[in-house]
């Protein structure tokens, strides 16, 4: 990977690209919503498909040409409803918010009711945030999790439904480390006539590979993002019935995007390939394993962890109890000072503002694509603990950058 061609013409995006790969090999990813996909699937993304207009699906395009993009979307199509067991899919969205942008275009109006769950509380921006289209359309309503928990208060959940009554119930979660009870908040959506839309962006891999529990074939709808534990090609996904098979490819294209990003549906059937062999199942559960191993080893240094620990492949840490003058802002700033790429997140209950929160969230992902087992994750948990805890001493800093420097070597990425 050395750009030559693109150095040729622009040797300052030459630069750039080369720093960023630089930048991961040389840092850990820890952004529960990141990895790093193979290099098949990063050739995929960077083919001649990018070239190509494919409006329509296969087999009914709107253009001429289109025999490889119709081999590739299939391909797409086929290996997803392998993985997830889904009767139809739609591997179109740009991302995992135009998937949920796909199904609320299909199955609701205008002014319509969406119940989903508190962003501060682990939610996500396209589930009714009044600063996306989804808050600006329609009327939104939020559950939350049960502060003294973490757990999502399914009871307060089935209690605003029965009063809101909303068209739509959101879940599936941004940074929620916990397993989601899928058939109770079915139950819940069946109960009021809602439609319940599962959106398993953050945990699409670890729903395919079996370590958490599968709403498909629950909810009606089933939305997620490609790239982050799935690892495939950046984009997003739609799973459903075959009764609404057609309401949603009509509400992806024509409705809500126009030509597919067929260089990304590419990726996204070379990554879901690999998803489908053995070891994808081992990687999964070694997510969850090391996420597990982060979540204890922090909690052994005196870190508060929302709701006790994790069943997924993040961890999310509310400073307040261990370092109740250090914001997320500030751990964030210096973990990556030291070569160590988190996010500073809210809580429940958070009581500072969400552009300087009062928690980190950290993921597994990108480590255990690395390499790392439960012990290097534990080393990581050490580091980050140190680092939060003297987050103004300099010395304590570049120790900890020599450390985190030492198990990237240990743990190489993108090796030529
Ligand atoms: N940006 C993603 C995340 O970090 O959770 C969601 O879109």
């Amino acid at each position: 990977m050395e750009y030559d061609h693109v150095r040729e013409v622009d040797p300052e995006v030459a630069d750039a690209l080369a720093g960023e790969l630089d930048r991961q090999r040389e840092t850990l990813a820890m952004i529960a919503s990141e990895n790093h996909v193979s290099k098949a699937v990063l050739e995929a993304q960077g083919s001649a498909l990018t070239n190509k207009y494919a409006e329509g699906y296969p087999g009914e395009r709107y253009y001429a040409g289109c025999e490889y993009a119709d081999d590739v979307e299939e391909l797409a199509i086929d290996r997803a409803k392998e993985l997830w067991g889904a009767e139809h899919v739609n591997v179109q969205p740009h991302s995992g918010t135009q998937a949920n942008m796909g199904v609320y275009l299909a199955t609701l109006d205008p002014g319509d009711k969406i119940l989903s769950l508190s962003l501060t509380h682990g939610g996500h921006l396209s589930h009714g945030h009044p600063a996306n289209f989804t808050g600006q359309l329609f009327e939104v309503e939020q559950y939350e999790v049960d502060p003294e928990t973490g757990y999502v208060d399914y009871e307060g959940l089935a209690e605003t439904a029965e009063e809101f009554e909303p068209d739509m119930i959101v879940s599936g979660y941004s940074a929620y480390p916990r397993e989601v009870e899928w058939e109770r908040i079915q139950q819940v959506a069946d109960d009021v006539g809602a439609y319940h839309l599962a959106d398993i962006a953050h945990i699409t891999g670890l729903v395919a590979a079996g370590v958490h529990p599968s709403p498909v074939g629950v909810a009606d709808f089933v939305t997620g993002s490609t790239h982050k534990t799935i690892r495939a090609g950046r984009g997003g996904i739609i799973m459903c019935g075959e009764e609404h098979a057609d309401d949603i490819d009509s509400a992806v294209f024509p409705g809500g995007q126009g030509g597919p990003l067929m260089h990304n549906i590419a990726g996204k059937a070379v990554g879901f390939k690999e998803a489908l062999q053995p070891a994808f199942g081992e990687y999964a559960q070694q997510v969850v394993d090391n996420a597990e191993a982060l979540s204890d080893q922090l909690a052994d240094h005196g870190f508060s962890i929302v709701s006790g620990g994790t069943d997924t492949h993040l961890v999310l840490v509310d400073l307040r109890d261990s370092h109740p003058e250090t914001t997320g802002g500030d751990a964030e700033r210096a973990l990556e000072d030291v070569g160590i790429v988190l996010n500073k997140n809210t809580v429940p209950g958070e009581t500072r503002s969400p552009f300087n929160p009062s928690g980190i969230r950290a993921g597994t992902p990108g480590l255990t694509t690395r390499g790392f087992d439960e012990a290097a994750t534990r080393e990581v948990a050490d580091i980050i603990a140190r680092v939060v805890e003297h987050h103004d001493d300099e010395d304590v800093k570049a120790e900890a950058a020599e450390d985190v420097a030492a198990l990237c070597a240990d743990f190489p990425l993108y090796e030529e």
